[in-house]
């Protein structure tokens, strides 16, 4: 049987290629640029009144986004690198996929054109690190916590293209017994406090990749830029950033659970964190002045990985009094399998001038709802509090 998506003759010498290749070839060949000394880790620009600027992270200010867009552009996007963005030459680039879980251990090596030969999907989802929000464990709650301290702008929402990975795998052949899959970038290996911890590589089952992984060189109608991920990244919607490697060089699918320092070491509260938890934002900058009027729009949005929006509600007073917010498009479609965020406004009338705490909690349709504070973890994952955000009417 030709496997849907490759045709038989690509994939029989991209098979036999892989086969003879894997051993002897490293994966760093499409590479021509990994992080010259020097030179910056991010590559985009990163313009102050857009992003704060971390060095080897930048998020995304949230009052310059812009209400009447939905999605983030690339340009506008977080950017989360352990270590820099490296340069990738498309033309050369491979995708390997190997592994004692594959009928053929031997593996494949895939190029963009045998990848793009597979049925195109596309999919939205919010793209978020698991540390978003992580400064209001010290801010708000008076917790020491390490990593990059995010106010709340390491997220955005974009539509993703790209392939099914069970397409992809399916093509290639999975044994029935098959349980973990390891993605690895092509970036370089992450050392922290003198201790090389290889390239960055994250396990997830098996049932993910089944699911809604994709394998995605897209985003918003464009090629993935360097610092997100061009040629290739993994995407598993609704799941922490990390599970999305960029840069993909590798995927070995296993009969054992694989497991790396990023879902034990790093990215673990009493097991390795999956599915991100529910979070708003106001499209206001901390501490903004707001001029006095009768009727002041406030406007955000809300987002979940589990499951889209059910609900949000606004306080002006600090957390006395909720009132609903409006949600802007009602039942709006997600595509997919992703799901996107909910924007929503609220109109405060005739606020007296003065400083307020304004305070938002959503709840999706899992169930969940913002809680008043999140629970506390050393590494500072997953702040879905509440956040008191001040504002002075003026
Ligand atoms: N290869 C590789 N993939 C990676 C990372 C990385 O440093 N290297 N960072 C991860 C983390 S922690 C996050 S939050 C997202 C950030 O994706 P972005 O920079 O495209 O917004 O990429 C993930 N994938
Ligand atoms: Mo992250």
């Amino acid at each position: 049987m030709t496997p849907p998506g490759l045709n038989r003759r690509t994939f029989l010498t991209t098979a036999a290629l892989g086969a003879a290749a894997v051993g002897a070839t490293q994966v760093t060949d499409s590479v021509v640029a990994g992080a010259a000394a020097g030179a910056p880790a991010i590559l985009k620009p990163l313009p102050a009144e857009r992003f704060i600027d971390y060095g080897t992270n930048a998020e995304t200010r949230w009052d310059s986004v812009d209400p009447r867009r939905y999605l983030t552009p690339q340009a506008d996007l977080f950017v989360r690198n352990h270590t820099a963005t490296p340069r990738i030459d498309p033309e050369t680039y491979e995708l390997e996929i190997v592994g004692d879980g594959l009928r053929d251990p031997a593996g494949v090596k895939l190029t963009l054109d045998d990848l793009k030969a597979f049925r195109h999907v596309e999919t939205t989802s919010v793209h978020e690190c698991t540390g978003n929000g992580r400064s209001f464990f010290t801010t708000q709650q008076g917790q020491e916590v390490s990593g990059t301290k995010w106010t709340l702008g390491a997220v955005g929402a974009v539509r993703w293209k790209g392939v099914r990975l069970q397409d992809v795998l399916t093509a290639v052949g999975v044994r029935p017994d098959a349980v973990s899959v390891q993605a690895t970038g092509l970036d370089a290996s992450y050392v922290d406090k003198g201790v090389d911890y290889g390239r960055v590589r994250r396990p997830f089952p098996i049932e993910k990749a089944f699911d809604d992984a994709l394998l995605v060189w897209g985003a918003n109608g464009e090629d993935l830029l360097p610092d997100h991920g061009f040629p290739l990244r993994l995407l598993l919607p609704g799941w922490i950033g990390i599970a999305s490697i960029k840069w993909l060089g590798s995927l070995e699918v296993s009969t054992s659970v694989l497991t790396s320092p990023w879902d034990t070491k790093w990215y673990n509260v009493d097991g390795p964190l999956t599915v991100n938890p529910v979070r708003s934002a106001l499209e206001l900058a901390w501490n903004a002045e707001i001029p006095a009027g009768d009727r002041i729009v406030l406007s955000g949005r809300s987002w979940s990985g589990a499951a889209p929006i059910a609900r949000v509600e606004i306080s002006v007073d600090g957390g006395e009094t909720w009132a609903p917010a409006v949600p802007h498009a009602p039942g709006r479609p997600t595509g997919g399998h992703g799901i996107g965020w909910a924007q929503w406004d609220y109109t405060w009338r005739d606020p007296e001038p003065g400083t307020y705490e304004i305070l938002v909690r959503a709840t999706d349709r899992a169930g969940r709802t913002q809680p008043d504070v999140a629970a506390h973890n050393p590494g500072g994952y997953f702040f879905d509090a509440v956040v008191r955000h001040p504002v002075t009417v003026v």
